[in-house]
């Protein structure tokens, strides 16, 4: 990627802040998509309307919650930029960027401020490239039962990329990081639409910053960021969920206390039990941040209530991941879990990406069937077939159930 890329007029065409509430109206919406989820309504509306995006499920218009329509995962390992799922926490953002003034700074416990311009981190870093999948910590909340607040995604509030940017621990190190050093916080251009909410930010430890793998990223899938995934700049923790990943970074400041913001020291919580998972309604157990992502396998050429010819070869295929770390085995089920049979594995494109799977297999007798698919991570740990609850319907990874006719 040039640097000769970032200029304004390739970048927004000219989109403001203004025209992305007035195009995303539901009014204007033609189209819906029925999630297929008891418990609750389930139809939204698909939207073309935002910039940058093609067809989107739209969840919430401002902030923009735009889930990626499920089809999407069966054309290819890699989600496409204009479809690539979008949320945002405060509305107010900038819907245009100057790429000539726009700094990065980076600040706090380090020998030397530094004040970043984007020719320099295009120009003046080796260049950092990963795959790994976006997933927000909130991914699939809608099938928590019995339901509970927050965004009700279905499967689409995850997806995989090529990221390419520079290491954080180059820019830190260009910084210097003093011996006091214990976490480092991030902050985007984004900012709370009331007083004294709390600005987004979040914090790692700054062992993990420094571990070669968080990445700044200003291109995925070789194309600059579209505006809604963080344009110019943002941050990837490869194996973390997407709430780490934070969006129009501008801000990086090393602390050595530890970080007392809302969203890392209040929010963003789960219990600490296996699974995360816990009775609804249970009270008395220990509250943890929510960190890596969890092993899940999706069935992406089959839908709930197909039909499926019996007595003769069918194939399915999808796609999983392991979380933080690779994809062991996919185990797919004819008959709702008593028996598994292995998947074959596709190409690996490195152990935080999607790696898709296909199985052939033969229903035996007309009816109704239960498939189902499991994921095993490199770390032996394997998506639960129990389901997942807790207060705010996070790291959901139970087995997908996929229920078909044979006919
Ligand atoms: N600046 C900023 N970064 C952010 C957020 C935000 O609200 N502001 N939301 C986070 C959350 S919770 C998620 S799930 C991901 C979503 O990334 P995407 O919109 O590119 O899919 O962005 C993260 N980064
Ligand atoms: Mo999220």
């Amino acid at each position: 990627m040039q640097s000769s890329m970032l200029t304004r007029r390739h970048l927004l065409g000219g989109m403001g802040l203004a025209s992305l509430g007035l195009m995303s109206s539901p009014a204007l919406a033609d189209d819906t998509v029925d999630l297929h989820v008891p418990g609750g309504p389930s139809t939204r509306i698909i939207t073309t309307s935002y910039p940058q995006k093609g067809r989107m499920i739209l969840q919430r218009s401002s902030p923009p919650w735009l889930e990626t329509p499920f089809e999407v995962f069966d054309k290819g390992v890699f989600t496409p930029n204009d479809q690539h799922y979008v949320s945002w926490h405060w509305a107010t953002f900038p819907g245009d960027i100057d790429v000539d003034s726009f700094r990065l700074a980076v600040r706090g416990q380090v020998n030397q401020t530094l004040s970043l311009s984007l020719k320099e981190i295009l120009q003046d870093l080796p260049r950092f490239e990963i795959t790994a999948v976006n997933q927000c910590a909130g991914a699939s909340r809608i099938y928590v039962e019995p339901r509970v607040a927050g965004a009700q995604w279905a499967n689409g509030s995850m997806s995989n990329a090529v990221w390419t940017g520079v290491r954080l621990k180059d820019v830190l190190d260009r910084a210097g990081v003093k011996p006091g050093a214990i976490q480092v916080r991030f902050g985007g251009l984004d900012e709370p639409v009331m007083q004294d909410a709390p600005k987004f930010l979040k914090s790692l430890s700054i062992d993990h910053a420094r571990d070669g793998e968080v990445m700044i990223a200003f291109a995925m899938n070789g194309e600059q960021l579209p505006l809604l995934n963080g344009f110019p700049l943002r941050l990837v923790v490869p194996g973390w969920c997407g709430v780490y990943w934070i969006k129009m970074l501008n801000d990086i400041e090393v602390l050595d206390q530890p970080d007392t913001n809302y969203w890392t020291a209040t929010g963003y919580r789960v219990p600490d039990t296996p699974h995360n998972n816990v009775k609804p309604g249970a009270t008395g157990f220990k509250m943890v941040p929510v960190t890596r992502n969890a092993p899940r396998s999706f069935i992406t050429n089959i839908r709930n209530g197909d039909s499926v010819p019996v007595g003769a070869p069918a194939s399915a295929r999808g796609i999983a991941f392991g979380g933080d770390c690779g994809v062991a085995r996919v185990d797919f089920s004819i008959d709702a879990g008593t028996s598994w049979e292995p998947a074959l594995l596709g190409a690996d494109q490195g152990k935080y990406g999607f790696r898709q799977w296909q199985m052939q297999f033969t229903l035996p007798a007309r009816g109704p069937r239960t498939l189902m698919v499991r994921c095993t991570n490199t770390n032996n740990e394997a998506q639960p077939d129990f389901k997942i609850w807790n207060p705010a319907g996070y790291m959901y990874n139970t087995v997908e159930s996929t229920h078909v006719v044979a006919v």
